[in-house]
């Protein structure tokens, strides 16, 4: 029996010369696929080969050749990595209240879901809003199918109506829509009957029926901890930071409004006088939740006053001027809208949509979602939007989903690059040929790679991995901007820049 694949490899041997030198032919199917493979399916596949070649010209002229050959069945040219279908986009533009939606728009005003639906609008992630009242059938969340898991739809429907639209109002032609409307939401009542009232209890139901990677959002506040009698965050009841540290665990993102109470957290302490909520503190103890302050709707964001406030609070978003479904308060039309939801009620949607978002992009692209931990990583990251003044304000960031997703993906392109001196080059000069990258100009610091930047680091590669071996083996580890300027300007000297 001829073998397929040598008899390929001396008909390519035969235009080697011509087309590339770094042309080279390798079986279809890898050597570590072939050993899975049985000996029956192993041997269909023999006579398939992949060519490598220098260029797109040189491959469409090969496979000509090759295909007007009567020993070769077909040749063409692969189309190489394609993005993969995407679901259709959100269509927000005949949603006719979108445009009063500042949130949904690009920092420093809102968290970009604009530009996150461009690849993902919540779809594979759960979402469910702990609190006491919704109107479900609502005319711009009734196709959202939401339902609920436990307790009794009790009081305060309109404050929950607008909660859920914030975050799943339905992508049609009607009201607004929310930062995920492809996110699959229920909903879970602190009523647990229409006489007793429990929000641990709540929490611990809702957490059984989750899965790892969905987000559940904690829209109460309580009174009842320690001496204070003012609105305070409610992990601050021993059952409550239990239930939340429990559902945590088990891989579920919590969102925790921080309460309406205007209090400095690290100030406010238990009755046994710890400081339970002041992070470094000796009793500061963390429940993993992603806990949420009120800022200013625009941009430079101040903290509102009513906003809690200190070292615990992880982001914040818009806490007025929130347009969205329901009256925001105890109505229970089915018609009403309200532009001016806010407070840390109407904030923690908005951070609660980025989490299911940024978790719906991650499982489309990995097919896993992030732990809570990762979540709270990224939204929390100086990456994101600042308050006016983060000293004073002290209500942590604002989710930029941009930002975020953008960081993500420029991190993985460095994954598995082991040689520093090559990572470094990729740093400087930004040697990415098929995207966007950085390369480091003196003075200026990364700034994005233009064309001919790029084509110049193709060009240049074997030079400027040289360049920066050189100068990069006087120094170890972390390398200073100035640092990173001297050796961008010796690499950039021996290309003639
Ligand atoms: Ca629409
Ligand atoms: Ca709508």
């Amino acid at each position: 029996m001829v073998d397929a694949f040598a008899y390929l490899g001396d008909v390519i041997a035969e235009y080697q010369d011509r087309v590339a030198a770094e042309a080279y032919l390798e079986p279809m199917v890898g050597r570590d696929e072939q050993e899975r493979l049985g000996r029956g399916r192993r041997a269909r596949f023999d006579g398939y080969a992949a060519i490598t070649v220098r260029d797109e010209a040189s491959a469409a002229e090969l496979a000509k050749e090759l295909d007007a050959r009567d020993d070769v069945e077909t040749a063409y040219v692969e189309g190489g990595p394609t993005p993969p279908p995407t679901p259709p986009p959100v269509n927000a533009g005949d949603d006719p209240r979108s445009g009063n939606q500042g949130y949904l728009d690009a920092a420093p005003d809102g968290i970009d879901a604009r530009w996150a639906w461009g690849a993902t609008d919540g779809t594979g992630i759960g979402f469910v809003d702990l609190e006491q009242g919704w109107t479900l059938n609502h005319e711009d969340l009734a196709a959202a199918g939401i339902t609920i898991i436990s307790g009794v739809s009790q009081a305060y429907h309109g404050h929950g109506t607008a909660v859920l639209g914030e975050v799943v109002a339905v992508d049609n032609a009607k009201g607004g829509v929310g930062i995920a409307p492809e996110a699959s939401a229920r909903v879970v009542s602190q009523f647990r009957t229409s006489s007793t009232y429990s929000t641990a209890a709540a929490i611990i139901s809702a957490a059984d029926a989750m899965s790892p990677g969905d987000v559940l959002l904690l829209e109460a506040q309580t009174t009842a901890a320690g001496s204070s009698t003012t609105y305070l965050p409610v992990e601050v009841e021993q059952a409550v930071f239990d239930a939340i540290r429990d559902a945590v665990d088990v891989g579920i993102v919590v969102v925790e409004a921080a309460g309406n109470g205007g209090n400095d957290l690290d100030d406010w302490a238990d009755a046994s006088g710890r400081h339970l909520l002041k992070v470094g503190d000796a009793d500061y103890r963390d429940s993993g939740a992603i806990m949420v302050g009120a800022g200013a709707s625009a941009a430079p964001h101040s903290r509102l006053s009513f906003s809690n406030h200190g070292s615990r609070i992880d982001c914040y978003a818009w806490g007025q001027n929130v347009d969205t479904t329901g009256d925001g308060w105890t109505g229970t039309s089915t018609t009403a809208y309200t532009g001016s939801f806010g407070g840390t009620s109407g904030a923690s949607p908005i951070v609660t949509g980025a989490a299911v978002l940024l978790q719906s992009w991650q499982r489309a692209r990995s097919g896993h979602p992030f732990s809570p931990g990762t979540v709270r990583t990224w939204l929390s990251s100086s990456l994101n939007t600042p308050s006016a003044d983060p000293a004073t304000d002290r209500i942590g960031v604002m989710p930029d989903l941009k930002a975020i997703c953008e960081r993500i993906e420029w991190n993985d392109r460095f994954k598995g690059i082991d040689d520093r001196f090559v990572y470094w080059v990729y740093i400087l000069f930004g040697i990415i040929n098929d995207a966007p990258g950085l390369i480091w100009v003196p003075g200026k610091g990364p700034v994005p790679v233009d064309p001919d930047w790029r084509d110049v680091a193709v060009r240049g590669r074997r030079e400027l991995v040289a360049a920066i071996a050189r100068e990069a083996r006087a120094f170890d580890g972390r390398l200073t901007a100035k640092q990173l300027d001297r050796i961008a300007e010796k690499a950039f000297k021996t290309l003639g820049r």
